[in-house]
């Protein structure tokens, strides 16, 4: 298990790489060209430039997240084949910089969502918040304004701008994309890439849907454990993993994630481990990551990853915003760097204990 942190670029971020060398076990960051659009390709300086800035600061780039598909991909119209096409470059451009896992989502017009992004706790910190109730009293457009009044000025992953201005003409889009077409969307994507992935070695690891179920009457086809196994199976290369994120997958209280993570051994390229509580049906808060904060065991998650011998990279996932610090929703330094404590802590008392 190798510990990272992500983040998003100088120019984004307020988090800066010197600090996140002094968080005590991080090796590696994951980034990515936040300024980049999907269907873009990323040019081999830029890439070779990125890589370059984090290792000089003392860090090893482990992997990106994300490189963000198309909707023409996701929707399955005649253009994705182009945009295919910029993908796979853009694939050879990170594998010839010898970067190896990939961090993408196939969720329809946004990525994550919450509905509250800095919800107050007892103690004086916020979290970042989800209750359905509350979404369905809203249209998309409230939803979106409220998360822009709420974000401090940082531009929220999967909430670009650019992307939100096209906002109705995307939902116009998905009309006639059910969960079925979704997904063979995403199978023709795979089997198109995989070529590329195996010549160069990059695992493909996608994100679960936040939360997991339809939100806004979209499709939703990463949420749990049958779906995403017809996925695997779909498309067998072992290159064609996951992010095993614990907060996506356990906003659902059906999950069962240690017993997902067995399950999936092999295909897991990529963790985000974080706490979440479940509230009432469909409401959760993000919680702080010690086990005993939240609905989830964090120490039979740790275990279970020991216990397939996963190797790859591992992030806490968001934090509080505690300490007055200001920063991007869920990614400032403070919480998550005592996420990452934590949770080698964790690491470091499973791997004793087996010897
Ligand atoms: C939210 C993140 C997601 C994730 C993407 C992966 O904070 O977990 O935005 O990066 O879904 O493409």
């Amino acid at each position: 298990m190798e510990m990272t942190l992500r983040w998003y670029g100088s120019k984004f971020d307020s988090v800066t790489l010197e600090q996140i060398r002094q968080i005590p076990m991080v090796k590696g960051v994951i980034t990515t060209l936040y300024d980049t659009t999907p269907g873009q390709i990323w040019e081999q300086d830029r890439v070779n430039a990125m890589k370059e800035e984090v290792e000089a600061a003392g860090l090893r780039l482990s992997g990106i997240e994300s490189v963000n598909i198309h909707d023409d991909i996701k929707v399955g119209l005649p253009s994705r084949d182009q945009y295919i096409e910029n993908y796979i470059t853009t694939l050879e451009h990170l594998g010839k910089a010898d970067i190896h896992m990939v961090c993408y989502n196939f969720m329809p017009v946004f990525d994550w969502t919450r509905s509250d992004l800095k919800k107050p706790l007892p103690d004086g910190s916020t979290c970042l918040s989800y209750d359905q109730e509350l979404v369905d009293k809203l249209d998309f457009e409230a939803m979106l304004s409220d998360m822009e009044a709420n974000s401090d000025g940082f531009v929220l992953p999967g909430w670009e701008p650019e992307r939100m201005a096209r906002v109705k003409e995307l939902f116009e889009l998905y009309k006639d994309v059910d969960e079925e077409k979704l997904f063979q969307n995403l199978v023709y994507f795979l089997k198109a890439i995989m070529p590329t992935c195996k010549k160069y070695g990059i695992n493909m690891a996608i994100h679960p849907d936040d939360p997991a179920w339809p939100v806004f009457n979209l499709p939703r086809i990463i949420t749990g454990k049958e779906k995403i196994q017809r996925l695997l199976d779909a498309v067998p290369d072992k290159e064609n993993g996951l992010t095993l994120c614990t907060g996506s997958l356990g906003s659902n209280p059906k999950n069962d994630i240690p017993d997902m993570i067995r399950s999936f051994k092999g295909r897991i390229h990529f963790g985000h481990v974080r706490n979440v509580i479940h509230l009432a049906p469909g409401k959760f808060d993000e919680a702080p990551h010690p086990s005993c904060l939240g609905s989830l065991d964090m120490y039979e998650i740790m275990k279970a990853l020991h216990d397939i011998g996963f190797d790859g990279p591992i992030r806490p996932d968001h934090g509080r915003l505690i300490w007055g610090e200001v920063a991007m929703p869920g990614y400032g330094l403070y919480d998550r760097a005592l996420g990452a404590t934590y949770l080698y802590g964790l690491w470091e008392a499973i791997c004793r204990n087996a010897k």
